[in-house]
């Protein structure tokens, strides 16, 4: 119940090592050092496309349409779109199961990641992967991992060939809360450290793995940020309902990395808004809770923030909007139309 608490507006808190030494502010646009550079509309847009896919994802799973897992992202947009956002295209991005946000902030092709949705041939990876693997070699996507932690060492390597092949591209690995108990998690984190590579490890900290809160099942606390020194990595905790600070904290991590630091450790405390999966009943918490976070729900506060500081009109809110239904529409009709797999493709692009 408390964890909401801890999330206050503007927090961006540092390890030792950091040269900010705690002070980061990007949730205060006017005191913010992202400048006029910054696509204040195309972060809404993005978070708004976010948002409308998985609210049609859930849509058509309930109609059958959509079979297997299905796990909502809903909630945590600011975080994925605003660390998306620092990146160049060379990166390379890793995600956890909870992937469709990560993978639209990419730039997939939003028709091919429903019809993969859909489990059609024309999906991202061909229908095969589903819900927790959209894929595109193309954009650098790698994944949609659903084994809980398994992504970590995955993108490791990744970050391994970007060191070896003297570039200056690094890789974003994207985990939840419910990857820190497991031994990989703690291996990746050495060793890369050990290595130096360019690796910036991203926790989104939805309070929750499944049904279990991490006041319950964790020692060491809601915070997970500062167990870095053990590694030597500099960390950072930031207000993941708030995509400009997430923007901005990512932008220092991201400098870091590129200028030959090491790995960086960003915890974005966030929440998912819905249950774990299309499955869960939440029996294990509280609406009160839910709400207390829903009040901060970045699809509402940030253009109402933009609107009042005359950074844009409720016609061009309304406008983004009407644009984004209709191509979330479009994406179902395009699912619906595609033909399932041959089954002369069951044994292709399958490692076992
Ligand atoms: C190795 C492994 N163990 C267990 C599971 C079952 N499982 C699926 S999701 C999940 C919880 C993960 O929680 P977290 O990492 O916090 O991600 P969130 O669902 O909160 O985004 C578990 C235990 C799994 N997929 N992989
Ligand atoms: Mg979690």
């Amino acid at each position: 119940m408390a964890s909401s608490t801890k999330s206050s507006s503007t927090t961006s808190r540092e390890t030792a090592k950091s040269p900010k030494n705690g002070k980061n502010s990007a949730a205060d646009l006017d005191k913010s050092g992202i400048g006029a550079e910054t696509d204040y509309l195309d972060l809404f847009r993005q978070m708004y496309l976010i948002r409308q896919f998985e609210i049609a994802c859930g849509e058509n799973y309930s109609k059958g349409s959509i079979r297997g897992f299905l796990h909502l992202y809903i909630g945590q947009e600011a975080t994925g779109v605003g660390a998306i956002s620092t990146l160049r295209e060379d990166d390379y991005i890793v995600s956890h199961y909870r992937d469709h946000g990560h993978a639209l902030a990419r730039g997939l092709d939003i028709n091919r990641s429903m019809a993969e949705l859909f489990g059609r041939s024309t999906g991202t990876s061909k229908g095969k992967g589903g819900s927790m693997h959209l894929f595109d070699v193309a954009k650098r996507f790698m994944g949609g991992h659903a084994i809980v932690a398994g992504q970590l060492p995955l993108a490791a390597g990744l970050a391994l060939a970007q060191q070896y092949n003297k570039t200056d591209d690094l890789t974003i690995c994207f985990f939840g809360d419910g990857s820190t108990n497991q031994g990989v998690y703690h291996e990746t984190l050495n060793l890369a450290a050990v290595w130096k590579l360019p690796i910036l490890f991203f926790l989104e900290n939805n309070m929750y793995g499944m049904g279990s809160s991490i006041e319950r099942v964790r020692a060491g606390g809601i915070d997970f940020y500062p167990g870095m020194a053990t590694y030597g990595i500099p960390a950072a905790e930031v207000d993941g309902m708030d995509v400009l600070a997430v923007k901005e904290t990512t932008e220092l991590a991201v400098a870091r990395i590129r200028n030959g630091e090491g790995p960086q450790f960003i915890e974005a405390k966030t929440f998912r808004f819905v249950g774990h999966s299309l499955a869960d009943g939440q029996k294990y918490r509280g609406q009160e809770e839910v709400k207390e976070w829903e009040e901060r729900d970045p699809i509402i506060t940030f253009p109402t923030k933009l609107i009042a500081m005359g950074l844009a009109t409720s016609d061009q809110i309304a406008e983004i909007k009407a644009g984004v239904d209709l191509a979330v529409e479009n994406s179902v009709k395009f699912a619906e139309e595609s033909p399932d797999p041959d089954l002369s493709e069951i044994h292709t692009d399958v490692l076992a």
